[in-house]
């Protein structure tokens, strides 16, 4: 049985990954009316992942006898001026996921929830490589500044990019 504590924390942790997902669903919609299909696809894909982390929390909270909670979920912006602000705010959303994910393993350890926080390691290490890939795409973007036809490679290559590509050795 879940602690009330725990329950609460992982509720909210299911809002997070919920409104990830709905961010970058925004993301790629903008993409898509930009012409930058590859970019579009690359974020459809990533707000899947964001729907599945949500998924996973969801189950555990209801298969440890706890209540899992579908939250509302604001609108997100749906307005970018580049496609380097757009991936730098993900990166920095990113950012405060992994701060948030950190405080559901403090609260697993405070309470003594050691299931919990076994469970929790999965998104540790998920954060660990989802902020590695978005640094490698603002390398890029830095990379390629104003170049139109770096930005058109880049929004061709992208499609490919997934956690597991940024994090091979560089060749
Ligand atoms: Fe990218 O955040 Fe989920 O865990």
């Amino acid at each position: 049985m879940l602690k009330p504590t725990i329950e609460k924390a992982l509720n909210n942790q299911i809002k997070i990954e919920a409104e990830s997902s709905q961010a970058y669903l925004a993301m790629a919609s903008w993409a898509e009316t930009k012409g930058l299909g590859g970019t579009a696809q690359f974020l459809y894909q990533h707000a899947e992942e964001e729907r599945m982390h949500m998924l996973k929390i969801v189950q555990y909270v209801n298969e440890r006898g706890g209540k899992a909670i579908i939250p509302a979920l604001a609108k997100p912006e749906s307005q970018y001026k580049s496609l380097n602000q757009l991936f730098q705010t993900l990166l920095d959303h990113e950012v405060s996921v992994s701060n948030d994910i950190n405080d559901v393993v403090e609260i697993c350890l405070k309470e003594k929830d050691y299931t919990t926080h076994n469970f929790m390691q999965w998104y540790v290490a998920e954060q660990i490589e989802e902020e590695a890939l978005a640094r490698t795409i603002m390398d890029k973007l830095h990379l390629i500044g104003e170049d139109k036809g770096g930005l058109y490679l880049f929004d061709r290559d992208i499609e490919t990019l997934t956690v597991q590509a940024s994090n091979a050795p560089a060749k």
